[in-house]
């Protein structure tokens, strides 16, 4: 399809992932978790992704750019995806290329992640700190990506448990946040971040891996289905990924009441979709198109190739919620 936003920008960041999103039409808004390449989606989301802030973090608390997120804005850059290696392949809806799938390592991109403590009590609320290092010194500024130097998403390796959190990041490049792993098992700890190094930008995705000793329990992956229930609300969504060629995904949330729900806009966007691979836990997150449409939240993305997926969908009505689905992708 054509690109109806002209020229791609040139931004660095890294989405990764596996599903590649594509926005099509109008602003696209991209990503997430670290790297991606949106801030915001008031400005042209073009100028956000390519000249995010530069920070020495404080991540914590929610510092929502208050200009951020309207949620009409017909400014934009190109559809784009941060793959894992910090390259970022252009997108234009359909006709996608490959996907890279990010998190499966913990050292990529001349960057490595050092975690504290990898061992955690089942329930209990424990700090977890990591840095991020470069030629063994830490990494200490970081461009803000949809509102955030870093986003931190956790997961059971049977792909359950998944959490998205914010650390916050001492002068010395520590980054730390309190931690609570509810069941034992193995889990996967995936940074997703643009460390700014020399004045160079690089998005990276990196994961290590978290333990919790005890009586593991795991899940079986649930069945796939294409509608969800979280929290009062109904989630369903329409279309299938494929493998090579990004697809569109229509997120729609309604409301206790059964009318749709109304979305506000969370970390620049009016959802977030988190992808764990079934097998390796490879990630993949994307961002929707800036404007719903028909009131649903539409993703482009492509699968990086078949397997069965667990897909988090995370949006904010009233509070943030997390809708789950499996899906198979043949
Ligand atoms: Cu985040």
């Amino acid at each position: 399809m054509p690109d109806p936003l002209g020229p791609a920008p040139t931004e660095p960041k890294s989405d990764r992932a596996g599903f590649r999103l594509a926005a099509f039409g109008a602003i696209v808004v991209v990503v997430l978790f670290a790297g991606y390449g949106i801030g915001r989606l008031n400005n042209s989301v073009e100028r956000a992704a390519a000249t995010p802030t530069a920070t020495t973090a404080t991540g914590g608390g929610h510092g929502h750019d208050t200009a951020a997120v309207a949620p009409h804005d017909d400014t934009g850059a190109a559809p784009h995806v941060h793959n894992a290696d910090g390259t970022v392949t252009q997108v234009n809806g359909a006709g996608n290329a490959a996907e890279s799938v990010g998190g499966l390592a913990v050292t990529a991109a001349g960057l490595t992640l050092v975690p504290g403590a990898t061992a955690f009590q089942a329930g209990r609320r424990q700090p977890f700190t990591f840095r991020i290092l470069t030629a063994g010194v830490p990494v200490t500024t970081y461009a803000v990506m949809h509102d955030k130097p870093l986003h931190l998403v956790v997961v059971r390796r049977d792909l359950t448990g998944y959490q998205h959190l914010h650390p916050t990041m001492a002068p010395d490049g520590t980054w730390s946040i309190d931690l609570s792993l509810a069941a034992p098992g193995s889990y996967r700890a995936i940074a997703d971040f643009t460390a700014i190094v020399g004045g160079k930008q690089t998005p990276v995705t990196l994961g290590v891996d978290l333990t919790v000793a005890g009586d593991y329990r795991p899940v079986a992956l649930p069945a796939p289905v294409t509608r969800a229930s979280v929290d009062g609300f109904t989630v369903s969504y329409a279309g299938q990924p494929q493998t090579g060629v990004a697809q569109p995904l229509l997120l729609t949330v309604s409301g206790p009441g059964g009318g749709p729900a109304a979305l506000e806009p969370y970390l620049g966007a009016f959802g977030h979709l988190v992808v764990f691979r079934e097998g390796d836990v490879g990630y993949v997150h994307v961002h929707p198109e800036p404007r719903l449409v028909d009131g649903a939240v539409k993703f482009w993305l492509a699968a990086p190739g078949p397997g069965r997926y667990r897909m988090f969908f995370d949006f904010a009505a009233g509070g943030v919620h997390t809708a789950a689905f499996t899906t198979v992708v043949r």
